[in-house]
């Protein structure tokens, strides 16, 4: 294996790409499992070869220049990027060692990426503001939902809900990471049929909705579907995209500027719950970010799916923050979530946050439109600063959905 020593703590990185890794070498020493890291990453192989010059080794190579007990930083030279091409990027730091024989656990904690190539991506076409600002909701979490079931329903069907749900007050609806074009409820009829919906609660009330269909499907037929969105008037697509890839996803926030893209992070889990192994949420949250997403789920804390509150807030504040001038990212949380957890949610994650309620508004005792009711009474108490308890005396639906699910 590798004579090369990529290691200096001394070291004192400049411009370059720092990357954060959990390491748990496997019959090897840990510096040496390190400069296997450090090697396979960038210019290095399993053995001494004739062609990597000196001069070529002092130039692009990276070094591990901090180690704390298993966590080690990286600073990688830039030259060994191609910038705005976030599969190379992703190749080389996240790619061959995580199958390396030498670790038995490799974790990709974190990513610092420099202005330079943070700015050789778009980033959002719509942001936060965006969201803001086309709905007009200033202050208050928006409040959204997942037609449930996630299938099952009719195109037909889920229009006339979408009608009663936005009626009922519910800001923003999205169908659900696995619902694209079915035998009986095709893409283009639902989303005509819901966008048609969406121009009618214009019409009556003067509210700005938003409808978000998944396009979810192979690039080629995604981008038609975002196309096909765009030119019935439709503001807001949703992609699966990790499932869909990095590539797919760059390409289409890059061409569809004017829509806001909402990521849904379905497969995630397998890449990032395993504190060991894998890639943290919040670098998949940063490469999301720099590829142009407006919207991500990122978690609830208190609802049906993993993720601590130090890990949330961290990914939350991080997509809110200034980055190079990139367009702030809104976070979703959703996943189990219903009125008597919002004002946990809320306390924990702030109000710049679609709040997401599946189960939550569809279960509701007295059916869904008492659900969405709830779901603003919620919504309203705790913008009030009015616990549930006193606020459910006087509004009957969160009262039904406190005895239904509890606080
Ligand atoms: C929520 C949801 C979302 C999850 C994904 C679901 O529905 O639609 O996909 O939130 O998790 O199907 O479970 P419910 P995350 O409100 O009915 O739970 O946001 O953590 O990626
Ligand atoms: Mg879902």
């Amino acid at each position: 294996m590798y004579n090369l020593n990529f290691i200096d703590t001394k070291y004192k990185p400049k411009n370059e790409l720092i990357a954060e890794y959990h390491v748990e070498p496997y019959r090897i020493d840990f510096r040496k499992a390190c400069n296997h890291i450090a090697g396979e990453s960038s210019i290095g192989t399993w053995t001494d070869i004739g062609t990597l010059s000196k001069e070529m080794f002092k130039r692009l190579k990276p070094t591990v220049f901090s180690i704390k007990k298993d966590k080690i930083k990286i600073a990688y030279p830039l030259d060994l990027f191609e910038k705005g091409n976030m599969s190379q990027i992703l190749s080389s730091i996240a790619g061959n060692i995580f199958g390396m024989k030498s670790v038995k656990h490799l974790r990709l904690i974190d990513i610092d990426f420099p202005k330079e190539l943070v700015r050789s991506f778009k980033g959002p076409g719509m942001g936060l503001e965006d969201i803001r600002n086309f709905t007009k909701i200033k202050d208050r979490p928006i409040a959204g939902t997942i037609y449930k079931p996630k299938i099952g329903l009719t195109d037909k069907e889920q229009a006339k809900l979408a009608y009663r749900i936005y009626k009922a007050g519910i800001d923003f609806s999205k169908d659900d990471e696995n619902l694209c074009s079915m035998r009986f409820n095709s893409f283009r009829d639902r989303t005509v049929r819901i966008l048609e919906v969406i121009d009618k609660i214009k019409d009556e009330e003067g509210r700005n909705v938003i409808y978000v269909p998944n396009v979810t499907a192979p690039y080629e037929e995604m981008m038609k579907r975002t196309e096909f969105v765009y030119e019935h008037g439709g503001k807001a697509i949703m992609m699966d995209i990790l499932t869909t890839g990095f590539s797919a996803h760059e390409a289409l926030s890059k061409d569809f500027r004017k829509m806001i893209i909402h990521g849904h992070r379905a497969l995630h889990g397998a890449l990032t719950r395993d504190k060991h192994e894998g890639i943290s949420m919040l670098v998949i949250a940063k490469i999301a970010r720099l590829l142009g997403v407006s919207s991500l789920h990122t978690g609830t804390v208190v609802g049906k799916m993993e993720g601590t509150k130090e890990e949330v807030s961290e990914i939350n504040d991080f997509l809110k923050s200034k980055w190079f001038g990139l367009k702030r990212v809104m976070p979703a949380a959703s996943g189990g979530l219903h009125p008597g957890l919002i004002p946990l949610v809320m306390k924990y994650l702030g109000n710049d946050l679609i709040i997401n309620c599946g189960g939550g508004l569809w279960g509701h005792p007295d059916g869904y439109e008492a659900g969405v009711k709830a779901i603003r009474q919620s919504i309203d108490a705790t913008m009030e600063g009015i616990s549930l308890r006193d606020y459910s005396k006087n509004h009957y639906e969160l009262r039904r959905a406190l005895e239904k699910w509890g606080s």
